[in-house]
């Protein structure tokens, strides 16, 4: 593989990992507040996914979603503010961890709405087609998404009308307190997409390069105007399902540990650089680089103003749209 491309991926993959864990030092320390799901354990899944796409193409992700615009290479100055609630966070400040978009790397938003993400990309994919742009649109959702309506509905249209969307489900191995298992009825949410006539593929989510020529098949055929696909990548959540929830009786600590310290995708990545013609101690550059990167984010986000009251109605209703009869 190219090695401009794996230095790339382990650069996003470090930088996701830092910003989460600095992210949730803010948070035990009252500095940010409210909800916040960390991607901690799921960097090779997302950064796999998104560099198989060009950066014209699009992403849509979902509320655990600090790490998906990291990977579609966000800059995470605005990311950081954001979630401060500063004016220059890339939402103004309105978004939050919740409702980040950065329409500046092609990452058309999350939301809390479980599901919600699915029929945006699928409409994403729909405006590609009709301007026939060429762009791919990856749609990230967990695997407790996949029970929803929204994710039969958008697979079932996106395969009549061959959208060029690559559905990405990432299995964690949880909804919230309960494992997949008990609640998805298939062997694998993979398998769902026989139903819908479009290729199915499960991938080990903590294999980088696994992820990246799985989804890259998968953006070939979106692209080439064959339709869309879904791809299962099995990762792991590390944090509980928000930072700070207490009940993590659903799952057993040496299950965590097992996944921490074998499984680990920066480990598993680091554990093959020989194999990939990569020199670990650029790989230990990037990590110091990336430490003083989002050092001085949170010291951007800090010095960013609260924005003014009187702006508390901009970007948030849209204007009336006169309708022509
Ligand atoms: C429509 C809807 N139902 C329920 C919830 C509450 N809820 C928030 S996250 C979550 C679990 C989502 O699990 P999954 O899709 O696997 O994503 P993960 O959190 O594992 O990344 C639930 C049930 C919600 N926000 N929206
Ligand atoms: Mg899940």
């Amino acid at each position: 593989m190219d090695q401009d491309l794996l230095y790339e991926a382990y650069r996003r993959m470090s930088r996701i990992r830092q910003f989460e864990e600095t992210t949730k030092g803010l948070l035990l320390n009252g500095e940010l507040y409210g909800a916040f799901h960390t991607s901690t354990g799921q960097e090779a899944s997302i950064v796999g996914s998104c560099l198989a796409l060009e950066e014209s193409d699009y992403m849509v992700g979902t509320h655990r979603s600090h790490g998906h615009p990291i990977g579609k290479n966000a800059n995470i100055r605005g990311l950081m503010a954001e979630l401060m609630g500063r004016k220059d966070g890339v939402n103004q400040g309105k978004g939050g961890s919740m409702h980040l978009s950065d329409f500046s790397v092609g990452s058309l938003g999350e939301t809390s709405i479980v599901g919600s993400g699915l029929p945006v990309a699928t409409g994403a994919g729909l405006g590609s087609k009709m301007q026939q742009n060429g762009k791919v649109t990856l749609c990230f959702f967990g695997d407790g998404a996949s029970n929803e309506g929204t994710f039969h509905e958008s697979l079932n249209i996106a395969s009549i009308w061959d959208l060029p969307v690559v559905y990405l489900c990432e299995n964690n191995g949880y909804g919230e307190l309960t494992e997949w298992r008990k609640v998805v009825a298939s062997d694998s949410i993979a398998g769902r997409a026989v139903a819908y006539n479009m290729p199915g593929e499960i991938v080990d989510g903590q294999d980088f390069v696994a992820v990246y020529e799985a989804v890259t098949r998968a953006v070939q055929r979106a692209r080439a105007g064959e339709g869309p696909s879904l791809v299962e990548t099995r990762t792991y959540r590390y944090e509980n399902h928000a930072v700070g929830l207490l009940n993590e009786s659903y799952r057993e600590a040496s299950e965590i540990a097992d996944w921490r310290e074998n499984k680990d995708p920066l480990n598993l990545f680091r554990a093959r650089a020989g194999e990939l013609g990569l020199d670990t101690s650029i790989l230990d550059t990037i990590d110091a680089e990336i430490a003083a990167e989002v050092e001085s984010a949170v010291e951007y986000g800090r010095q960013s103003p609260e924005p003014d009251p009187e702006e508390s109605f901009t970007h948030v209703f849209t204007e009336p749209v006169e309708i022509r009869r």
